[in-house]
């Protein structure tokens, strides 16, 4: 065995871009995670610069390789047989939702001694199966790699969910800090609370539902505004508004404004989850931040073509609603699952606003009650340190 052929102490993390910010966000969140509360030195492998930069807005996107908030970053090709340059493997690599690694970084991880700890970073999922495959090993086919199935999850038997050990503090500092807020909704070009005003965030995919939730908010007694980042479900808006809104835009309608954003880098968009009364949200990583909020929040899961992701809304609001009182529970499935059928939902938005108070609580239980967990880097560090053993 020759010190060439050692795994450099170091982590490779390898993401694509299937589409939108969900894959990178969530590999985003991970690589910072790792370097700043585990003192990993971390390469982050992405194929897709110009959906990073959108939501990190330090990142060059012309540039292939760099260093941004300690995490080394290089671009890929994803399908070729190599990398771009000649890279020793690290001690760990992980794939990030089941990218393929190229053919001859996949040699050069065999021919190491020891063999790199090789992950696959799975998708979030709430379904009870989820337990029993965390850690599964998968033997490569042909070379004597063995990959771990990496399941994040919501139990103390799966991989845990991605959160940063100071999260909840942030958000409690940020909230009680009354000017810090108010400076907060100016930067957005709005001003202080109107009496009984709920503030709803919306980053949802396109669904007529939308359409709905408009007429109900926009005949409310009190008044709505609707925080926007531009995007799919900014351009969801205009079509039923008939007006083109652009980040800084906003339009009225009845009790209802509609305040359309600029995106932000990823601490940015937590403000505004943790500004909001309420948040609409979407995917993976925004899903899971609505949690840390601890506000009440409307999930729109991502679409899969075999309707599986109805199993997956229901797994998950199943496990959410533990806990929850009965009116309130009903309230929050009646209005998710319409929501994601792209039926209207203008009654079931004002039955879940009567549950408003319930529904707060609770998300405030269920947030502590998932960080009291432990979170999934740590997790991840501790899983990798028992197969290096
Ligand atoms: O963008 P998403 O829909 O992403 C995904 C992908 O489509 C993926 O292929 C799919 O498998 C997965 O969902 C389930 O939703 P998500 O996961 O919420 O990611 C959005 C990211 O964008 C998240 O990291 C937060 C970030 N973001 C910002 O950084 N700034 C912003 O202003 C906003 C609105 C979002």
């Amino acid at each position: 065995m020759t010190d060439s052929t050692r795994p450099a102490e170091r982590w490779d993390l390898f993401c694509t871009v299937i589409d939108n910010f969900g894959d990178i966000g969530v590999a985003w969140r991970l690589a910072r995670q790792l370097v700043a509360e585990h003192g990993v030195a971390l390469r982050l492998w992405v194929d897709d610069f110009a959906s990073f930069a959108r939501i990190e807005p330090r990142l060059d996107a012309a540039a292939d390789a760099q260093t941004v908030a300690g995490v080394e970053i290089r671009r890929w090709t994803p399908g070729s047989a190599n990398l771009d340059a000649d890279v020793a493997p690290g001690r760990v690599v992980i794939e990030a939702f089941g990218c393929r690694l190229p053919d001859g970084f996949l040699a050069a991880m065999a021919a190491c001694a020891p063999r790199p700890v090789w992950l696959n970073l799975e998708y979030l999922s709430a379904e009870d199966w989820v337990d029993g495959c965390h850690g599964m090993a998968s033997p490569h086919p042909r070379l004597p790699l063995t990959q771990y199935f990496y399941f994040p999850g919501f139990t103390a038997q799966s991989g845990g969910l991605i959160g940063e050990r100071d999260l909840a503090a942030r958000r409690d500092a940020f909230l009680a800090d009354a000017a810090g807020l108010a400076a907060y909704w100016a930067s957005l070009g709005l001003s202080g609370r109107a009496p009984g005003e709920t503030r709803v965030s919306v980053f949802s995919y396109e669904t007529p539902a939308l359409a709905s939730l408009v007429e109900a908010w926009s005949a409310s007694g009190a008044p709505v505004t609707a925080l926007v980042p531009e995007g799919r479900a900014l351009a969801e808006l205009s079509r039923v508004l008939g007006q083109a809104l652009a980040a800084g835009d906003k339009a009225t309608r009845g009790a209802l404004t509609v305040a359309a954003l600029p995106m932000t880098d990823q601490d940015g968009y937590d403000r505004l989850l943790w500004a909001c009364d309420v948040n609409i949200v979407r995917g993976e990583d925004s899903f899971l931040r609505a949690q840390w909020a601890a506000r009440p929040f409307l999930w729109h899961i991502y679409r899969q073509d075999d309707g599986v992701h109805l199993d997956k809304l229901d797994a998950f609001l199943a496990r959410y609603t533990q806990g929850l009182a009965e009116p309130a529970a009903e309230a929050l499935v009646a209005f998710s699952r319409a929501f994601n059928r792209d039926e209207a939902v203008s009654e079931a938005w004002r039955a879940l606003e009567k549950q408003r108070d319930a529904l707060a609580r609770h998300a405030r239980d269920w947030a502590a009650r998932q960080a009291a967990m432990g979170d999934l880097a740590a997790r991840l560090v501790q899983f990798v340190e028992n197969r290096l053993k």
